[in-house]
C-alpha cells in the first residue's frame, strides 16, 4: 500500500503469516493502509520496542499482534503504546492454541490488549474491530464496512441446503 499505513499487523514468526494473512486479506479489502512485521517479543525485545515507540508518530493508529505459544507480543506492545492493541492467540504448539490464548487474554489491570479467538477467524476479526475502531472518524470507510456485513448477511441468506 502506498498510503501511510494506519494499521500495523505484526507476528512473532514467518511460521504466523498464514493466520494473520486472514487479517491482511480484510484489511486489504477494505481498503485500510496498512504493513505487515515479523518481530518477536522474546527473540527480537529491542527491535520490538522501537517498532513500537515509533508507531504512533508513524501514523499508526491500531497494531495488530499475533503470536503463538508463550505470546507475550500483544501485551508487550500494549506496555509501549496507548494505541490499542487486538492479540490474535495462535495454535502453534501441542497445546493448539489455549497457551496462546491464555498468555494473551489475561493481562494485568491497567495495560488492556483486545483479545481475539484462536487462529483464522480471530485474525480476521481483529482487522474488522480495528476497522471499526477508524471508522469512527472516517465516514468512508464507515460505509464501506457496513456494505461489507451486508453482504455477510446477503451470503447466509443465499445458502441452499441440500433437497
Ligand atoms: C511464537 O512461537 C511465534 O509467534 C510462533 O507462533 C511460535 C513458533 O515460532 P517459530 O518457531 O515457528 O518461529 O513466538
Amino acid at each position: 500500500m502506498s498510503e501511510k499505513p494506519l494499521v500495523g499487523v505484526v507476528m512473532g514468526s514467518k511460521s504466523d503469516y498464514e493466520v494473520l494473512a486472514a487479517a491482511i486479506e480484510i484489511l486489504r479489502g477494505l481498503g485500510i493502509p496498512h504493513e505487515a512485521r515479523v518481530l518477536s517479543a522474546h527473540r527480537t525485545p529491542d527491535e520490538l520496542s522501537d517498532y513500537v515507540e515509533t508507531a504512533r508518530g508513524r501514523g499508526l493508529r491500531v497494531l495488530i499482534a499475533g503470536a503463538g505459544g508463550a505470546a507475550h507480543l500483544a501485551g508487550v506492545m500494549a506496555s509501549k503504546t496507548l494505541l490499542p492493541v487486538l492479540g490474535v492467540p495462535i495454535s502453534a504448539t501441542p497445546l493448539n492454541g489455549m497457551d496462546s490464548l491464555l498468555s494473551i487474554v489475561q493481562m494485568p489491570k491497567g495495560i488492556p490488549v483486545g483479545t481475539l479467538a484462536i487462529g483464522k477467524p480471530g485474525a480476521a476479526n481483529a482487522a474488522l474491530l480495528a476497522a471499526e475502531i477508524l471508522a469512527g472518524s472516517d465516514a468512508a470507510l464507515y460505509e464501506r464496512l457496513a456494505a461489507w456485513r451486508l453482504a455477510r448477511a446477503q451470503e447466509v441468506l443465499e445458502q441452499k441446503l441440500p433437497d
